[in-house]
């Protein structure tokens, strides 16, 4: 069990699995960032540079946004490390530009986008989102994005099509916790995601290029990453490269790393605990208090109807 000794402590927050690996892998950490190479000297990435959307209201939430600060310095995202402030320290290293995106599979258009055409092919919505970590820990974030939707129709799937997946950028080079040997842990790289077909069409689901009015920082999973936000934070895939349209359920890396910890469907679900801990609260980012979690993180309303008939004991 945890010890509790501050009401805002960060990474005593990770539980199980994930805090396991985190003691683990302290020290290897430390090591790592004392190895990663400085910022270079080029052109700075475009994080920080103002991006335009159009709000749009429905399915945001009344939820006060998280701090900015928050949202870009409490981060997962273990390619910089399995610490929460490693991305943020390391965020420096990823470049986002230039950038492709492969979408292909059981599609009759497949095509490489440049992320820059891609991001001008559809408009820009805002949208208020709340966002849940399996780790018991919450945020709400204004994100700029567009309907995945949009683009898997745009490459026409074909009858073949049933699931799609999600491969985020594999370069140790930009990524120091993808080095072999620096971590104590590592996720079978590259870092993979998936949804069911239906689940990635149906409106909720984002890919998002920019939260709080920029472009999505480096941390944040820049340039493109998906929001699904009726799942667990780690459905939702950051530095995208290729979305693939494929017939079988994909093996994502989390069910890989541990499979009866982290189911395919992985929907926010406050009755279906964690094997070793209660997923039935959670803690908001600069709140002290834990709060009630909602069936489907508050967006039953919008998508109990896709999981009609099914186990969520089973299939969670
Ligand atoms: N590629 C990649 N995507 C990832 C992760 C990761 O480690 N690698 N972590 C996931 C987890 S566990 C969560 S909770 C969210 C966190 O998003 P945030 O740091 O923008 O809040 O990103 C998800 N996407
Ligand atoms: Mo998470």
């Amino acid at each position: 069990m945890l010890i509790r000794h501050a009401p805002d402590i960060k990474s005593s927050e990770i539980t199980g699995f994930r805090l396991y690996l985190n003691r683990r892998s302290f020290l290897m950490g430390a090591a790592a960032l004392a190895l990663a190479p400085s910022r270079p000297a080029a052109a700075a990435p475009p994080t920080g540079q103002s991006l335009k959307a159009t709000r749009h209201e429905a399915f945001a939430v009344p939820d006060p946004p998280t701090k900015f600060e928050s949202v870009t310095t409490y981060n997962n995202f273990y390619e910089f490390g399995v610490n929460k402030d490693d991305p943020a320290r390391l965020a420096h290293l990823l470049k986002p530009r230039p950038w492709t995106v492969q979408v292909d599979g059981h599609v009759a258009r497949p095509k490489t986008y440049d992320i820059d055409e891609l991001i001008r092919l559809f408009p820009l919505e805002e949208r208020v989102y709340r966002l849940r970590c399996v780790e018991g820990w919450s945020m709400v974030i204004p994100w700029i994005g567009f309907p995945l939707a949009s683009l898997i129709k745009r490459v026409e799937p074909t009858g073949k099509a049933g699931f799609v997946e999600f491969t985020t950028l594999l370069d140790p080079e930009q990524f120091p916790g993808q080095r072999k040997g620096l971590f104590g842990f590592s996720l079978d790289w590259p870092y993979v995601e998936g949804l069911r077909l239906d689940e990635a069409l149906h409106p909720l689901t984002l890919l998002t290029v920019g939260m709080y009015g920029q472009v999505l920082p480096n941390q944040d999973g820049a340039p493109v990453r998906a929001v699904v936000p009726w799942k667990y934070g780690f459905k939702s895939a950051k530095s995208i490269v290729r979305i693939r349209v494929v017939s079988e359920q994909p093996k994502t890396a989390w069910e890989k790393a541990a499979p009866h910890e982290y189911g395919f469907y992985s929907n926010v679900n406050p009755t279906v605990d964690h094997p070793r801990w209660s997923q039935a609260t959670e803690r908001r980012i600069g709140e002290f208090r834990r709060r009630k979690t909602l069936m489907f993180n508050g967006y039953a309303d919008q998508v109990a109807s896709l999981y009609a008939g099914m186990d969520l004991r089973k299939y969670f």
